[in-house]
C-alpha cells in the first residue's frame, strides 16, 4: 500500500469511528458512571452547612490523636479510613500531640488528608516527664526487672511516660481548651465499616460520659498494687464516690480483688469534663502519688476504666457495639444484617472479634449491671471469668 492510501484509510476508519460514536446509541452507555467534573466532586463531598470544614459543629468536639513522627503512614492511614466512613460529612477537626516537635513532613501529610482543621501541640516538658516524688534510679532498675519478667512495654521508659500523659494530663493540652468531647485515635487503626451517624452528637444529646467498643482483662503482672490503691482511695475519700457507680464490674470477691476489666483506650470517645473533674483529677494524683505509673506498668486504659467505674453510673456509658473498629490485634465486627448495612470489611467469625470472644466478656458484663431501677444487690457475683486470671 503507498503512502497515500495508508493515510486516506487512517483519516477514514477515524471519520467513520467518530460518526458511528455520535449517532449510535450504546446500550450499555446509561448504565455507566462518567466522572462529571465539579458535579461530581461536589456531590460526594456535600456536606450540611453545620458539618462544613469551617462550619460551626454542633458538637464541640475533635479527634485526638497522641503520635509519633515516625508514625506518618499509620497516621495516613488511620485518618484514609476515617475520613472515608465517616468524617469526610463532618469535618471535625484534628488535634495532633507529641512530645516532640512535629516535623514539616509530618504536619504536610496529615494536614492534606483531610478538609477538616488540624491542629498541631507540643506537650509541656511537666506533662512528660518523671514526677519529683519517683526516684528514677529505681524506676529504671524496675524497668529491668519488667523486661526480665516479660512485663508487657515494662521494659519500654517512654510507654511508661505515655501512659502517665494519657491518664493524667492529656485533657489538660491547651489546644484540647474549646473542646466539650473527644474521640482517640491511634496510627493504623482501622474503621471498616460506615459510620452513618455522628457519634459525638449521640454522646451530647444522650448525656454519655464516656463510650467504648472493645473490653479486655489487663495483663495482671502490670498492675500487681493497682487495686490496694484503690481501696485505700475509697478509704481516704467517701465523699468523692457517689451512692450509686459501677463498682461491681471492677470488684470480685466483694471488693478484695480487681476483675481485671478494662475499656481498651486506644478507641475512647468521652467528655472531657469528665476528665478534668476534681474527683478524676484527685484520684489521678493519688494514683501517681503510689509510684505504679513508672514501678509498675500501669496503663491508661486501666486508669481510665477504674475511674469510669468509681465515678460513673450505668447510664453514663455507652458501649457502640455497631462501629466497627480495629486496633492490632482485636477488632469490633458488627453481627448480622449490621454488617451488611454498615458496608463493613471486617471479619465477623475472626478469633479475635470482641463481639464473640470470651476474652473480651466485660462488655457483656458491663450490660449486666444494673440499671437505675433496679434492685442492687453488691454482693451478687457478676461473672464467671473465662480467663481464670490473678489479680490481686
Ligand atoms: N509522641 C509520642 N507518642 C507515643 C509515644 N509512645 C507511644 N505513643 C503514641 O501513643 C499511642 C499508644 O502507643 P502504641 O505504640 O500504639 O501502644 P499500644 O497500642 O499499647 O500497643 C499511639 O498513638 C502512639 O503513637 C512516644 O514516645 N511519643
Ligand atoms: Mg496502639
Amino acid at each position: 500500500m503507498s503512502k497515500t492510501n495508508a493515510v486516506f484509510w487512517a483519516v477514514f476508519v477515524t471519520i467513520v469511528s467518530i460518526a458511528l460514536n455520535t449517532f449510535i446509541e450504546h446500550p450499555v452507555l446509561p448504565q455507566l458512571q462518567f466522572w462529571d467534573g465539579f458535579k461530581f466532586t461536589k456531590t460526594i463531598n456535600e456536606v450540611p452547612d453545620m458539618y462544613s470544614p469551617n462550619g460551626t459543629k454542633p458538637v464541640k468536639a475533635a479527634f485526638v490523636i497522641l503520635v509519633r513522627n515516625t508514625e506518618l503512614i499509620g497516621m495516613r492511614k488511620a485518618m484514609q479510613s476515617i475520613e472515608d466512613r465517616f468524617n469526610r460529612k463532618h469535618n471535625y477537626p484534628y488535634v495532633f500531640l507529641n512530645d516532640v516537635p512535629f516535623t514539616e513532613e509530618f504536619i504536610e501529610g496529615t494536614r492534606t488528608m483531610t478538609r477538616a482543621k488540624t491542629s498541631y501541640g507540643l506537650i509541656p516538658k511537666e506533662h512528660w516527664s518523671y514526677p519529683d516524688h519517683i526516684d528514677v534510679d529505681l524506676a529504671k532498675q524496675k524497668y529491668k526487672e519488667m523486661g526480665e519478667n516479660s512485663v508487657h512495654y515494662g521494659a519500654t521508659e517512654s510507654y511508661h511516660l505515655m501512659c502517665n500523659f494519657q491518664s493524667g494530663y492529656f485533657f489538660r493540652h491547651p489546644l484540647l481548651e474549646e473542646y466539650d468531647y473527644y474521640w482517640r485515635i491511634e496510627p493504623n487503626v482501622e474503621y471498616p465499616c460506615d459510620i452513618d451517624f455522628d457519634p459525638f452528637l449521640h454522646m451530647q444529646n444522650g448525656n454519655y460520659k464516656y463510650s467504648f467498643t472493645i473490653t479486655l482483662y489487663e495483663y495482671p503482672n502490670t498492675i500487681p498494687t493497682i487495686w490496694s490503691a484503690v481501696k485505700e482511695f475509697i478509704e481516704t475519700y467517701p465523699e468523692l464516690i457517689p451512692e450509686r457507680n459501677a463498682f461491681q464490674w471492677i470488684a470480685r470477691d466483694g471488693g478484695k480483688k480487681y476483675t481485671g476489666c478494662h475499656f481498651w483506650s486506644n478507641f475512647e470517645i468521652a467528655d472531657l469534663r469528665f476528665f478534668r473533674s476534681k474527683e478524676y483529677i484527685t484520684f489521678y494524683d493519688f494514683l501517681s502519688s503510689k509510684g505504679g505509673f513508672f514501678y509498675e506498668r500501669w496503663g491508661d486504659a486501666v486508669v481510665h476504666s477504674l475511674a469510669v467505674a468509681l465515678f460513673l453510673q450505668k447510664e453514663d456509658v455507652y458501649w457502640f457495639k455497631d462501629l466497627g473498629y480495629f486496633h492490632h490485634p482485636w477488632t469490633n465486627c458488627p453481627l448480622g444484617d449490621e454488617w451488611i448495612k454498615r458496608k463493613c470489611t471486617c471479619t465477623q467469625d475472626t478469633l479475635l472479634n470482641s463481639q464473640t470472644h470470651k476474652y473480651a466478656e466485660c462488655g457483656f458484663v458491663w450490660d449486666k449491671l444494673p440499671g437505675k431501677d433496679d434492685k442492687v444487690d453488691l454482693n451478687e457475683p457478676l461473672y464467671s471469668p473465662y480467663y481464670e486470671l490473678d489479680y490481686n
